[in-house]
């Protein structure tokens, strides 16, 4: 397959993206569903994060039997809704379908098999009796406890997407839900978003036959969502988006670009080979200057780094949340200064 990146149409506005492209069939129940958990949040005084996780695939087909995803297993993501919640968030999880869940995500099929570690109580004749690997049960215990802890005071909500559009819908519908929260509302935009996609209006209708030789496939950009979000959806939330860069040179001005585009609070830039061990934090130094992204001394750089030879177990996520959690709460009292 070949593609090429040069497109010969105009670059979708979110406008015109919403206008031609159908929403998921089930976006109003999901929305209703939020609109509840918002709610009852308000109601219990709670803060709101909303993680986003994961990949998005982009179908080339309208009767999907092909298509492009990334390699996000939604780490990130998954970690950090953990941390949110012990730091008191309520949290909306947004997520790739099958990609990894806060709790659950200790016990992955692919790394951690929970069959490798439940034994049959070998007193027990009939082989009713299961029980689980001494070496592992105060992290099961752990785990379960804060999980049915989360689950009892309803403060996790899941939803899921598969498609790039399926994403863009639902971030629109939930950030405009959101909105009551103002300052409030937290989001921590970690999903690994398309740049390309394939309108309905191009897209086969059937799978697409070989025989004709190579397959070239031009995609348009996906819209550049983050503006509309900032100006429109959700006009007083604290946002922050993810930068992922493989160059690590491009990380920082990149990731400067981004902010001084969309006017947010936070791009957190991550290369892709150090994700797990550094981020840096790029911030506007002066919130009330328009920021230019030629002027480096209009940005503040911010690195957490840990070093897994020290404490294997500690996550970086820990200290992002951690360290945005205050950042959050400066911004909630600043408000009105
Ligand atoms: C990230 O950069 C995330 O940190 C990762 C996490 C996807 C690297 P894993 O799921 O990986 O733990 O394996 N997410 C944002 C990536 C992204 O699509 N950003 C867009 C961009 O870079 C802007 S929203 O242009």
């Amino acid at each position: 397959m070949s593609t090429t990146s040069e497109s010969s149409g105009t670059p979708f506005s979110a406008e015109t993206y919403f206008a031609t492209q159908l929403p998921p069939p089930n976006l109003d129940q999901d929305v209703s569903r939020v609109r509840e958990f918002v709610k009852r949040q308000v109601k219990e005084g709670r803060r709101v994060v909303l993680v986003t996780s994961g990949g998005t695939t982009v179908p080339l087909e309208l009767n999907v039997v092909r298509f492009l995803d990334n390699f996000s297993a939604g780490t990130r993501g998954a970690t950090s809704a953990e941390y949110f919640l012990k730091a008191g968030y309520a949290v909306i999880f947004m997520h790739r379908q099958f990609s990894l869940q806060p709790f659950s995500r200790h016990y992955s099929h692919s790394t951690h098999p929970f069959l490798d570690f439940l034994d049959v109580n070998p007193a027990d004749t009939d082989g009713h009796q299961i029980s689980v690997t001494p070496v592992e049960q105060a992290q099961l215990l752990n785990v379960l406890t804060t999980y049915k802890k989360v689950h009892q005071t309803g403060v996790l909500h899941t939803l899921t997407f598969v498609t790039v559009n399926d994403y863009l819908w639902l971030l629109r519908a939930v950030s405009k839900e959101l909105s009551v929260l103002g300052r409030n509302a937290l989001f921590y935009l970690a999903a690994a978003v398309s740049d390309f996609f394939l309108p309905r209006q191009k897209m086969s209708e059937h799978k697409i036959q070989s025989g004709k030789g190579s397959l070239h496939i031009e995609m348009d950009q996906v819209p550049k969502i983050l503006k509309p979000l900032v100006n429109e959806w959700t006009r007083e939330g604290f946002i922050v988006s993810f930068k992922l860069e493989t160059d690590p040179e491009l990380l920082i001005p990149k990731s400067r670009t981004a902010l001084s585009r969309y006017g947010h609070q936070v791009v957190i830039g991550n290369d892709l080979h150090r994700r797990k061990f550094e981020v840096v934090f790029v911030s506007p130094a002066n919130s009330t200057k328009p920021l230019d992204d030629a002027q480096p001394s209009n940005f503040v750089e911010t690195w957490i780094r840990i070093d897994p030879a020290q404490d294997p177990a500690k996550e970086i996520e820990e200290d992002i949340v951690t360290e945005l959690g205050q950042r959050h709460d400066a911004w909630i009292h600043a408000l009105g200064q």
